[in-house]
């Protein structure tokens, strides 16, 4: 069902107007209240009066994650503190995390996102959300929870963990719509199978799964194994959070990018230049309507195309593909975006160890796993094994401190990890999308 039959369906012309008039005041207003942007504005010799056209985007100056560490934590607000009533996060590429805020009417049009987003994956009314993203500082627990309940629906805020009583609940209360990383719904199937139940008894019949990247092969296993029909959802905390774009239940091919809120462009990586449809390069998002924290053509990382075709659902909005791939190094561990810099930082921290480690990424009964290997000194190499261990846990504990993710951590000898001529080998993903 189309949630907002109007704005959803909007004629391309229409939605074009309305988007180079909002387009308009976000820089108009970025630019009186966002130190930051008016001096990126100024050095690219640009004025809010210059955009007259949605084709000026182009000359907006791009923001980067780098950009948003410099800030670090409120100064890309737009708004006064006062008028702030929710800050959320996600990793940053060192110690700090990109720190983003909301307010009240942020909210209310963040909830009206998400109920379209529900609702195009199937949801309505009378539908129950098991909703197992995350709830906290990560969007998606909270994202999801604010559409369903402006969907009216009924929410069941689980949160992620502790699986055993996540099934129980599913088969007492009987949800109807599950909302979950891929990965860890493909693990509440095998933990419901050693527990003896069968997702086929359980009612649900759509599952709305992102945050981190998936395949078509992964789709036909999850809906086999969870006897649902599964539907990718897409968004980063930096733009919104969850439902920036979502695929239609009726067809699943591409997601379409809820344009009335969010242009996206796709540029070259490398020439910075926009590309035409249908090829593939990195995401950009510039934000039309965002109070407390609006952003000028943020550049993503993630790797996409678009495809301006109408859509069977009828709905007009430009639909991306799904994401491909990133442009960087990170990697999306169990939910948690991890940089190998951010490891880095923990392991320079730690007397003992050598700037020599690796990180291998496995997929264990469909669950990640994070295996740091690390090269420690020659004098720390001889201590006594106890020592060891206590140094492998220390660290283990400080990289869960420091980046909410649990890992395994292994010593290894002095010069065991194979040293590179070039760029060194920091990644070794072993896991199938
Ligand atoms: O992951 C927001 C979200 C929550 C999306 C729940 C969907 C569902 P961040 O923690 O800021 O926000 O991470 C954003 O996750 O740049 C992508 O690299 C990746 N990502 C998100 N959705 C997808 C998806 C949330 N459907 C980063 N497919 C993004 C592939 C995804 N990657």
């Amino acid at each position: 069902m189309i949630y907002n039959i109007e704005y959803e369906t909007m004629p391309r012309e229409a939605l074009e107007a309305i988007q180079l008039r909002r387009l308009q005041s976000t820089v108009e207003r970025v630019y009186a209240t966002v130190p930051f942007y008016r001096r990126k504005l100024q050095e690219a010799g640009i004025a809010p009066a210059d955009i007259r056209s949605l084709e000026d985007l182009r000359r907006l100056p791009f923001t980067t994650k780098q950009d948003l560490r410099d800030n670090y934590p409120f100064g890309m607000f737009a708004v006064p503190m006062d008028n702030v009533v929710r800050i959320h996060a996600s990793s940053g590429t060192t110690g700090k995390p990109t720190v983003v805020g909301y307010t009240a009417r942020d909210i209310g049009m963040w909830s009206e996102l998400m109920a379209r987003a529900l609702s195009a994956g199937g949801a309505s009314r009378g539908d129950i959300i098991h909703n197992a993203y995350g709830y906290g500082l990560f969007t998606g627990g909270l994202g999801v929870h604010y559409g369903a309940e402006r969907l009216g629906a009924s929410v069941i805020p689980i949160s992620g963990g502790n699986t055993k009583r996540q099934i129980m609940i599913m088969k007492d209360f009987g949800p109807t719509i599950l909302t979950c990383t891929p990965s860890y719904a493909l693990h509440l199937a095998e933990v419901a199978v050693d527990m003896g139940l069968d997702f086929k008894d359980f009612r649900f019949r759509s599952g709305i799964f992102g945050a981190e990247p998936w395949s078509e092969q992964m789709r036909a296993e999850i809906e086999r194994k969870l006897n649902l029909t599964a539907i990718d959802i897409y968004g980063l905390s930096e733009v919104i959070g969850p439902g920036v774009s979502i695929e239609c239940l009726e067809a699943k091919k591409g997601l379409h990018v809820f344009e009335d809120h969010f242009i996206p462009e796709v540029i070259d990586p490398k020439t910075e230049e926009v590309l035409p449809y249908g090829v593939s390069g990195e995401l950009v998002f510039t934000s039309i309507t965002k109070e407390a924290f609006p952003i000028l053509r943020y550049r993503t990382r993630d790797i996409s195309s678009l495809n301006p075709e109408p859509c069977v659902c009828g709905r007009t909005h430009v639909r991306m593909h799904r994401i491909s791939g990133r442009t960087d190094d990170m990697l999306i561990i169990r939910g948690v975006n991890v940089f190998p810099s951010q490891i880095e930082s923990v392991l320079m921290e730690t007397e003992g160890v050598e700037p020599h480690y690796q990180l291998v990424v496995d997929r264990e009964d469909n669950l990640d796993i994070l295996t740091v290997m690390v090269e420690i000194g020659e004098q720390a190499f001889s201590d006594e094994v106890r020592r060891l261990q206590d140094l492998e846990k220390k660290i283990a504990k400080n990289i869960k401190e420091y980046l909410g993710v649990s890992a395994k951590v292994k010593l290894v000898e002095p010069k065991s990890i194979a040293r590179s001529e070039g760029k060194a080998i920091r990644v070794i993903d072993n896991r199938k999308y």
